[in-house]
Order: structure tokens, then sequence, then C-alpha cells
């Protein structure tokens, strides 16, 4: 065997908990189902585009009579999107699941994301393969992508390859993109004809896959732990230190769940929530201000030293930034031939003073070259610019140097101000999975293997009360089309499971706001240190603080 850790080592042992309801025989495992369900919004327009999966009963599982559960059943899996820790753990709770059901049942993963169920590229996953990923972060066990399954040529390959391995189902393991293609797939295959169910597993660290019936996406967990040991760190060095300040850019696509939890865990000085400046329409030299205000502040009280986190995502809220990423997206896209040919960065800022307009053309050219030359990079598959590629961070950094220069001028400032900046984004991604993840993981994988095997098809493996301990969890699948509602996508309106944004009139930004004042002046750290994976349960076992907040007691 290769040579792997002691702690990998150790975690190969560790037995993952499932809720009560999923540990006796399948068998023994009935599924109960409420009312129908409806989209949020949309519906008429839901019912038409998923004439055969639209509007069934939510799913849940209790101790009962379950006789489809024994039958042997020949299942795909795919990873797709961004890597987020546990992700083997469902791999592994679905095969377990499997065997248990008919130890003749076979899994078979696709490779490198939804591109192997189209190419039918796959490996069979045997227990062996399994074993040596159990408890461990990452998804290379069969690799991950974002290529969407949209064309009618990729449906008929998708269909094809179902057909070709007899399966009785694929688990789509993804976030809010990849599982509206779970929709699209599972309506597909049923109008096909074909046997092949679809269900699917709500996944991302941005934990935007949420709604009253999916509590978290799996991988949120371990990321904001993760990065909040690392944020901890820095905060302990500089209140030693006492000379930097610390800008810290923390992943999330859009929603800036991660940096609100990090926030939440570690109290720093600056928070900045990305919902909140659209809600407020704050400009660029606003947020500056108020950063440079924090900074001067601290430097009266002699504290020239201090943390702030900035979302990923924050670019493409603050209002004229905004309005200038979409305007080059469009003229990147429709000029796309002339934008390539040009070469430097000279010759591209010339070219879009003849394609952007005049309000845009001064926010551009007001961000320094080296990070506006961030904004003209490639874009991602479906056309967007790919925030965790802008420096954010060193953008802001720069921009409050500039304005404290310019208070110190005034005598409005008198301190030092030297600064720091950081990403924290692929560091959390593939972490060994908390216990929480790995508990949670391996049950969304069993429960989704108990939604095949109940015959579902359509549905989101869903597992509830999770602020609770895991043996009190309640497992089930909710329909994928309770999730969407239309939604204008390059032009065309186009159905899609709904981001959840953070909700500024939520518990976990209330009790940020409600704090942050006091953050902000005094030194408050809170160190919360490496995610532990073995000793007492209120060190180990603890959900976010996000969780507790929105589902606690
Ligand atoms: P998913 O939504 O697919 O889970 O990915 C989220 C994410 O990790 C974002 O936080 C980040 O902006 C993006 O992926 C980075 O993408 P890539 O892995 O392609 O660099």
């Amino acid at each position: 065997m290769a040579d792997i850790s002691a702690l990998q080592r150790a975690r190969y042992a560790y037995k993952p908990k499932l809720p009560a309801a999923l540990r006796d025989e399948p068998a023994n495992i009935a599924v109960e189902f409420g009312g129908a369900t409806k989209a949020e919004r949309d519906e008429a327009e839901l019912q038409k585009l998923f004439a055969k999966t639209y509007g069934k009963p939510a799913a849940v599982f209790k101790k009962g009579s379950n006789p489809g559960a024994g039958t042997k059943l020949a299942v795909g899996v795919v990873l797709s999107g961004g890597q987020a820790p546990g992700g083997h753990n469902v791999v592994a709770g679905l095969f377990d699941g499997l065997k248990k059901g008919n130890k003749d049942s076979r899994l078979f993963g696709f490779l490198n994301g939804p591109t192997g169920l189209v190419n039918a590229d796959y490996a069979e996953l045997t227990g062996g393969i399994i074993d040596a990923y159990r408890n461990t972060g990452g998804f290379d066990i069969i690799g991950s992508g974002r290529t969407k399954i949209e064309t009618k040529e990729q449906i008929a390959a998708s269909v094809a390859t179902a057909e070709k391995l007899g399966l009785d189902a694929v688990v789509i393991v993804g976030g809010d993109d990849s599982n509206t293609n779970a929709a699209l797939l599972a309506e597909h295959f049923a109008g096909a004809g074909i046997r092949t169910r679809v269900v699917g597993v709500p996944k991302t660290i941005d934990g935007d896959l949420k709604s009253e019936q999916i509590e978290i996406s799996f991988g949120f967990d371990t990321a904001t732990k993760t990065y909040a040991e690392l944020i901890g760190n820095l905060e302990r060095d500089t209140n030693s230190s006492k000379k930097y300040w610390h800008f810290v850019k923390l992943m999330g696509r859009s929603a800036s769940h991660i940096a609100l939890e990090c926030a939440l865990q570690t109290h720093p000085h600056v928070c900045l929530i990305s919902e909140e400046v659209e809600a407020k329409q704050m400009t660029l030299a606003h947020i500056v201000s108020d950063i440079a205000t924090v900074v001067a502040r601290r430097a009266e009280r002699g504290e020239n030293f201090g943390v702030a986190l900035i979302p990923e995502g924050l670019v493409e809220f603050v209002p004229e930034i905004k309005r200038l990423i979409a305007e080059l997206n469009d003229a990147m896209a429709k000029h796309a031939a002339a934008f390539d040919e040009l070469s430097g960065f000279e010759a591209k800022e010339a070219w879009l003073e003849k394609n952007l307009s005049a309000p845009s053309l001064a926010t551009f050219k007001s961000i320094p070259g080296a990070i506006a030359a961030q904004f003209l990079a490639d874009r991602d598959p479906h056309g967007n610019v790919q925030v965790s590629r802008i420096d954010t961070e060193k953008l802001l950094a720069l921009a409050v140097e500039q304005k404290l220069g310019e208070m110190k001028r005034a005598g409005a400032y008198k301190g030092n101000f030297s600064a720091y900046t950081h990403f924290f984004g692929y560091e959390g991604r593939c972490a060994f999975p908390s216990n929480f993840d790995a508990d949670y993981c391996y049950s969304l994988g069993f429960t989704a293997f108990m939604l095949v095997a109940s015959g579902l098809t359509g549905y989101l493996s869903s597992v509830r009360n999770l602020a609770a301990p895991a043996e009190q969890w309640t497992a089930g699948g909710i329909p994928l089309t309770a999730l969407m509602n239309m939604e204008k996508r390059h032009g065309e309106q186009k159905p899609v499971i709904k981001k959840a944004l953070v909700a500024l009139d939520g518990k976990p930004f209330k009790a940020f706001a409600a704090a942050r004042g006091d953050w902000a002046l005094t030194t408050s750290y809170v160190f919360p240190g490496p995610v532990q994976y073995f000793g007492p349960s209120e060190v180990c076992d603890q959900p976010t603080l996000t969780l507790k907040l929105e589902r606690g007691a």
C-alpha cells in the first residue's frame, strides 16, 4: 500500500453515524409520502416542462416494510462541480446501502464529472476501492467536472450509456446547477421510457443549495471550519506582533455564507457581506471608506493591526462593478473574435474605450492595472467572470491604503498601516471531512440508495434535523422540482434551482450585525483551532454556528 498518514489510517476505521431510521435492514425501512409538492414560483411553466416528474410528494423513511429494497440494482454515480469535503463518504454510503440491500448490486463511477456519463467513461467501484477512500477528502476516487448535460446529443448519449450498463439509477452529487441538470435528466429518462431513475445529492462548500427541506449542502461544515482555523491563526499572530492588517478573501461564488460563518466563529474587525452591499447599494468608495474608518479608529486606540474578511463574490454585488462586469461579459461575448486578437493590456484597454459606457469605463480605469486585467480573463463555461481569479482582497487593501493616505494628509489618521492579503478557498475544499460532514455525507449516500431502491426518480436526498445528534436526524427525499423556479439565463427563461443567498433577516446575519460594532473596535478574537476528529463530542461533533442559529432549539 502507498504511504498514508497516521490520520488517514485512523480515519479509515471511523464508522460514520446514520440516522436511527436507517440503521435497520433496508427491507425494514419503509418509505412514507407527504402531500404533493409544488414549486415556489412559476408552477404552470414548470409543470409543463416536467410533465413526468413535477409535483411528486416528499418522502421520508421510517421503520416498516420495503419489499423492493432487496432487488439487485446497477447504479452509476457522478461527482459534479467543485470539490467539497465528504464526497467520498456519499459514494461509500451509497455503496454500503446497495450491498446491504443485495450483495450482487453494482456501483459504477462515471469519470471526471458529467462527461463520464455522456461518453460512457466509467469504472466499477468495488469494496477494495471504496475502503481506500472512506472518510477522506477530495473527489479523486472518480474525479469531477463542470460539464452541463444540455444538448440533445448529450442527453441521447446519456440515455445510451444508461441502457448500455442497464442502469437502474444515476446518482448526481452536485450544487444548484448540477441538480438542475439531474431534474432535467430524470425527466428525459422518464420521457425516453427507460427505467433509469435519477437522484441528486446536495453538495457545495458555498452553502447556497439550501431550502426549508435542505438544511445545508455538504462540505460547508468542513470548509468553514478549515478557513476559521486559518483566520484564528492570523488573528493570534497579529495580536502577538501587533503590526499587520490581514485582508482575507474567502471562497463562495456568489453567496456570502462562508464569510458570515467564519466571522461568527472568529470575530474579525470587518466582514463584508455581499448581499448587504447589494441591498444598501454600497459603492466601492463607500466600502473602502468604512474599512478605513475602522482602521483609523483602532489606530486611535493604539491598535495598528487587524483582520478583514471579504467574500469572493463581492465584486458582482457592488453596483458599479456589477454593471462593469455585465458590460464586459456582453462585449466580450458579442465581439469574441476581435477581443481574442488583442494582445496586451493596453490594446485591450483601448478596445474597451469603444465598447464600454462612460461610467463603466471610469470604473474600469479606477481599478489598478494588474487587477483590472483579471476582469478580462477567460470566462467560465457559463460565460461568467471567474471571481476566484479576481484579487478583490488586494484591490481593497490598496484602496484602503490610498484612503488612509488621504486621511493622514487631512489630519484624520495618525496610525501605521501595513497589510497582507490572503485567499482561502482551495485549502478547504478537500480537507478530511469533519465528523459532521463524514456522518452527513454517508447518510446522504445511504438515503440516495433508499430512494433508488424505493423506485423514486427526480428526488434530492434529504437528511434533516441536523442541529441534533446524528441518531435523531431524519432521512428522506424532496422532489427536485419543488426547489425550482424560472430565471433568465443568457437571455432565455430557464428552469433552475433557486440559489439561496444570505438572508438579511435570517438569524445568522442578525447575530453578526448585532455584534460587529464591538468586534470592529475591540480585539475580541476567537481561535477555533484545527478540526478535531477524535475526542469529546462537544469538541468534535458540533455543527456550524449558521446551522445552530438557523435550526437549533
Ligand atoms: P460548486 O458550486 O460547484 O460547489 O463550486 C463552488 C466553488 O468552490 C466556488 O466557491 C468557487 O468560486 C468555484 O467553485 C471555483 O471553481 P473552480 O474549482 O472551477 O476553480
